[in-house]
């Protein structure tokens, strides 16, 4: 079990539409566990395989209180087949944007087909958090970041920031969603 390093935009790799996973094999399991290990240690409450480079069609999750029991979730090759139109709205982050936050709104819940660990097809209807979190996700492996529902000007600050600070080698200066005086910038 390993902790893996998470990508960071402008990592193209980010963008890449993830490929469904055919085999529930061994291989498969270690991906699995590398991912809880790399989420968990980050923190964060979800991590799509190609935040690690992997460009597959799985997601880890666990959107349990702290200090509550653990609850870890996997879903392989998920699909939306129904979403309310009710909508809600939640301050998403991305460990492959860190420290930034915006707020997104979508639909507030969900309805998820997918496969578990052991290929067996499974279904669950979600709301909350947790429906915030899986689109999130499913965004991730369809190339689609939390960035892509926000204003045009926001993300275009957003991608400056971290294509400069990428260039530099260093973390980039993100005072929350307001672009610094350009002399200091
Ligand atoms: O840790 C995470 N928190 C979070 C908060 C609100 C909405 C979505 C998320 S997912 C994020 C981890 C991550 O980047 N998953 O891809
Ligand atoms: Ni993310």
């Amino acid at each position: 079990m390993a902790i893996r390093d998470i990508l960071i935009i402008p990592d193209k790799k980010l963008r890449l539409v993830s490929e469904p996973i055919k085999s529930f094999d061994a291989p498969l399991r270690a991906l699995v566990d590398d991912m809880f290990a790399t989420m968990y240690e980050a923190p964060g409450i979800g991590l799509a395989a190609i935040q690690i480079g992997e460009p597959v069609r799985l997601i880890t999750m666990d959107v349990a209180k702290k200090d509550d029991p653990k609850e870890p979730r996997v879903f392989i090759n998920p699909e939306i087949v129904w979403s309310s139109d009710e909508t809600s709205t939640y301050e998403e982050g991305c460990l492959s944007i860190p420290e930034y936050y915006e707020e997104v709104e979508r639909p507030a819940s969900v309805k998820v087909r997918y496969f578990d660990i052991d290929g067996k097809e499974q279904e669950l209807t979600a709301d909350g958090l947790l429906a915030t979190c899986i689109q999130h996700e499913i965004d991730h492996i369809n190339g689609v970041l939390f960035i892509d529902h926000i204003s045009k000007l926001k993300r275009a600050m957003v991608m400056k920031k971290f294509t400069k600070a990428a260039k530099k080698g260093v973390a980039p200066s993100l005072a929350k969603d307001k672009e610094p005086s350009h002399h200091i910038g």
